[in-house]
């Protein structure tokens, strides 16, 4: 049976209601997103006949989504955050700001604090004796080319198994997470391993709705950044390995053309001697070019919930 009652002033007089527009407190904005939010939903239930099952099981679905703290992980599966990041583009683009190293989204998996050095860090802890060392190095540009020295490069990324430190408990603190300022010709570099992709936890409530698409919940290997130099414009991005089976076809929707890197085996006991190694290894690099502004607000990262954020180190 299909009906109609979305026109009906009875259900018009409910969603002013339910968002509070007859009562003087609260927050106006709140008020207005969530009457259009509850028109929208209750539209999609008209339009779709949504019978009383589909709806709690949505109702519930919300509710395991919250209790697996998933909700962070679903939101770039369905590309939420590759549209944040759309918009913040046109506005740099609006704003006279567009060029520069390309952002992609954050993912929900930064730990803040990561330990501070200058110039070359260590990220992995050892462990991992199986891994593939992997030398990662770029330089750090203003738009003309010149060296950005000072900039601090936060970088993280998983281990071989894609699991990231602090979300999974059986790693030690901060590994494979590091902040590495730029020498004085912008350089940074990093020793650490080569990371797996991620795959979305299979019995969770993103991979179950992503069966119900049809998707796959999987993400190529790939290295977080963030990059901050007072006088530039913040800068949130990710490096994706070339070659992976995931590195055009990310759940998240991260991957862009000019933030695939290929991974370079180094077979030469010279080159490796220069790192203190004794086997081949894998060079990766990264070169990254940040935008002036002006604008303190365009310099830091926005305001997200993190772990440790706000927390002494
Ligand atoms: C990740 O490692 C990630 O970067 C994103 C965006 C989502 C899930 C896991
Ligand atoms: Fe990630």
């Amino acid at each position: 049976m299909t009906v109609k009652t979305m026109h009906t002033a009875d259900v018009k007089d409910l969603l002013e209601k339910v968002a509070g527009f007859n009562q003087e407190g609260g927050n106006e904005r709140v008020k207005k997103i969530v009457h259009r939010l509850m028109h929208d939903i209750f539209q999609i239930v008209e339009d779709f006949d949504v019978t009383a099952e589909e709806f709690w099981q949505a109702v519930y679905y919300v509710g395991d989504l919250g209790k697996n703290g998933e909700a962070a992980l679903l939101a770039p599966g369905l590309g939420m955050d590759k549209y944040l990041d759309i918009r913040m583009d046109a506005e740099d683009e609006q704003a006279g700001l567009a060029g520069g190293t390309p952002r992609t989204i954050e993912g929900p998996l930064y730990v803040a604090g990561a330990p501070m050095s200058e110039g070359f860090a260590r990220m992995d802890d050892g462990s991992d004796e199986s891994a593939e060392t992997m030398i990662l190095t770029g330089q750090v540009t203003d738009e003309n080319g010149q060296p950005v020295a000072n900039a601090v490069v936060d970088v993280w990324h998983a281990n071989t198994m894609g699991n990231y430190s602090y979300f999974d408990q059986s790693q030690t603190d901060y590994n494979l997470r590091r902040r590495i300022k730029t020498d004085e010709n912008g350089r940074y570099t990093a020793r650490s391993i080569i990371p797996a992709g991620y795959g979305c936890p299979p019995e969770g409530s993103t991979q179950a709705l992503l069966n119900l698409l049809g998707r796959h919940g999987n993400r190529p290997a790939h290295i977080h950044f963030f990059i901050a130099k007072p006088g530039y414009k913040h800068l949130t991005t990710q490096i994706n390995l070339a070659g992976d089976e995931y590195t055009y076809d990310d759940f998240a929707f991260a991957t862009r053309e000019e933030l695939v890197v290929e991974a370079n085996r180094i077979e030469d006991p010279a080159k490796a001697e220069q790192f203190g190694l004794n086997k081949p290894f894998t060079e990766v690099e990264f070169n990254i070019q940040l935008v002036a502004t002006d604008k303190p607000e365009l310099q830091s990262r926005h305001e997200r919930k993190r772990a440790l954020e706000g927390e002494a180190a």
